[in-house]
């Protein structure tokens, strides 16, 4: 008999996650049912654990871009080779991330036909159609859909996937500061998806040369910081293209003021991804699973029957899952994502693991002497401490709780990030900064051999792993608000030039 099978029923966690990153990622996402594992490599399955998570993000972003006035719509997955070679520049360094259809059955296409990267390509002929007059502006439109880009490096779920989820907006104006103001809204409603839904603080700031979409004029970012990793990873961008998209693309009106003389649209593009979730996970997750912010968490109070022993009255047992039926209607009446886990085939133990790693916020225990007491036993899943709550508060204390494990989560993400994020005025401090895995804000030039310098001067072995202690920096972005003002004649800390500002760097995803 095999006596070193693995134990592939086990229900917990067996690495852990300040040992084995990698292995504690994947186990997490798989045994709290976020991901399903699937037959084409860099694709994922998204099960409803994780699916609703997205959802709480659209629900949220979808109404405040709405009252922005952008509105939904949806274009074809498929770019004709004649659209998207329309742009060559930028489509160029992307070009061996492109997936082509080339076939159908056994016939090959008269043409092959791209399936979007991304939808610029898609769209702004159609934008080219529909501008005439500046009254036709601005466009403000957004899509939720997929893309696909056939990478090769090494695929993380959620964090790097050859098919993700996200949205698109790609807006059109007249006139050029109402699109740079939108630019920062939208930041800003991403640094709220961030913050405020999924408890993760995050560094806003604009990309340097060598980081920015090479297409547009500026890119504005998000920042967030993996601690369990030393390594920081973008979050959402927010670009302001200027004329660059509307020149290739004919984009133009004709300004009232300027007869004769034809005008090019003021564009910006933004987006969002299903690498929200990865970040989410890596964040808050611990050696017992995931634990989900209570905001965007599909189950927030797990509510588990307990004591139920063969001593028990079948009359006993009844009124026990009664109790436990009339609290998830009491809390789903208030507003509570609750759920009942009545199963019989599980034990109160086993069940109390299984919600636990998949981070549900909280777990409501009622057992008979609880029942007799009118109360129930309150476990938190951010801090495991135990309350007992009397009965007839459990709506009102619940929903409070809930509160207060989100700030917390948010509040230890802050104090994380406040210890991991550092100056450094000197390429010494720097380096050893870096190799304690923190993330730096440096004077610095702006120039992108300096930033390839950085890159490669930061590397520390020949044998370049991801992720790494060996990985180069990056900038990450030219923080708005940086640790300290940049020192009048302050010097790049190379000491050949003088720096511009103050640039956040560290290794990334
Ligand atoms: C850049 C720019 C922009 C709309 C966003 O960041 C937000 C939403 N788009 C995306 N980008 C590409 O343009 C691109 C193009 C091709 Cl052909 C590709 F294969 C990959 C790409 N990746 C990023």
């Amino acid at each position: 008999m095999a006596t070193n099978k693995p134990t592939t029923t086990r229900l917990g966690l067996e690495a852990k996650k300040e040992e084995n990153l990698a292995d504690w990622y994947s186990q997490v996402i798989t045994k709290s049912e976020l991901i399903e594992y699937y037959d084409v490599s860099g694709c994922y399955i998204l099960r409803p654990w994780s699916y609703a998570i997205w959802e709480a993000i659209k629900e949220f972003f979808d109404r405040e871009i709405k009252k922005m006035g952008v509105e939904n719509c949806y274009f074809p997955m498929f770019v004709s080779q004649a659209a998207l070679e329309k742009e060559k520049s930028h489509i160029s360094d992307f070009a061996p991330e492109v997936a082509w259809i080339t076939r159908s059955g056994k016939t090959e296409l008269a043409e092959p036909i791209a399936v979007r990267p991304t939808s610029e390509t898609a769209m702004y002929p159609a934008y080219a159609k529909w501008v005439q007059s500046h009254r036709d502006l601005p466009i403000k439109l957004n899509q939720w859909c997929n893309v696909v880009r056939w990478e090769f490096k090494h695929p993380q779920p959620f964090l790097r996937t050859r098919e993700f989820l996200w949205q698109e907006g790609h807006t059109a104006f007249a006139i050029r500061e109402e699109a740079t103001d939108e630019v920062l809204q939208i930041l800003e409603l991403y640094a709220r998806v961030y913050e405020e839904l999924l408890a993760i603080p995050v560094v806003k700031g604009r990309k340097t040369e060598k980081e920015k979409f090479a297409g547009g004029d500026y890119t504005t970012t998000v920042e967030a910081f993996v601690s369990a990793s030393g390594r920081a990873i973008q979050g959402a961008t927010s670009h302001h293209l200027r004329q660059n998209f509307s020149k290739m693309f004919e984009i133009v009106f004709e300004d009232p003021m300027k007869p004769g003389e034809k005008q090019f649209a003021y564009q910006n593009s933004w987006g969002i991804t299903t690498r929200t979730i990865g970040v989410m996970n890596m964040t808050h997750g611990d050696n017992q699973g995931l634990i989900l912010p209570p905001r965007v968490a599909c189950v927030q109070v797990i509510i588990i029957p307990c004591g139920i022993t063969n001593n028990l009255s079948e009359e006993d047992k009844e009124s026990l899952i009664k109790k436990c039926s009339q609290y998830l209607d009491r809390l789903m009446n208030a507003g509570v994502r609750a759920r009942a886990d009545l199963r019989d085939n599980y034990s109160p133990g086993w069940k109390f693991n299984h919600w636990e790693l998949k981070g549900v916020p909280f777990r409501l225990e009622v057992g008979p002497r609880d029942m007799k007491n009118h109360q129930f036993v309150a476990v938190r899943r951010d801090t495991a401490s135990k309350l007992t709550v009397p009965e007839g508060a459990a709506e009102t204390k619940l929903k409070i709780l809930l509160e207060e494990i989100q700030t917390n989560l948010y509040n230890r993400a802050a104090q994380d990030l406040k210890d991991h994020m550092v100056l450094a005025d000197t390429m010494e401090q720097f380096q050893q900064e870096l190799d304690s895995g923190k993330i730096v804000q440096i004077p610095f030039c702006g120039s992108i051999e300096c930033e390839d310098w950085i890159k490669k001067t930061t590397t520390r072995d020949q044998d370049i792993e991801p992720g790494a202690p060996s990985m180069g920096a990056n900038s990450l972005c030219i923080p708005f608000k940086p640790l300290r003002e940049l020192q009048h004649g302050a010097m790049y800390i190379s000491g050949k030039e003088p720096a511009q500002h103050y640039v956040l760097f560290g290794r990334s995803y």
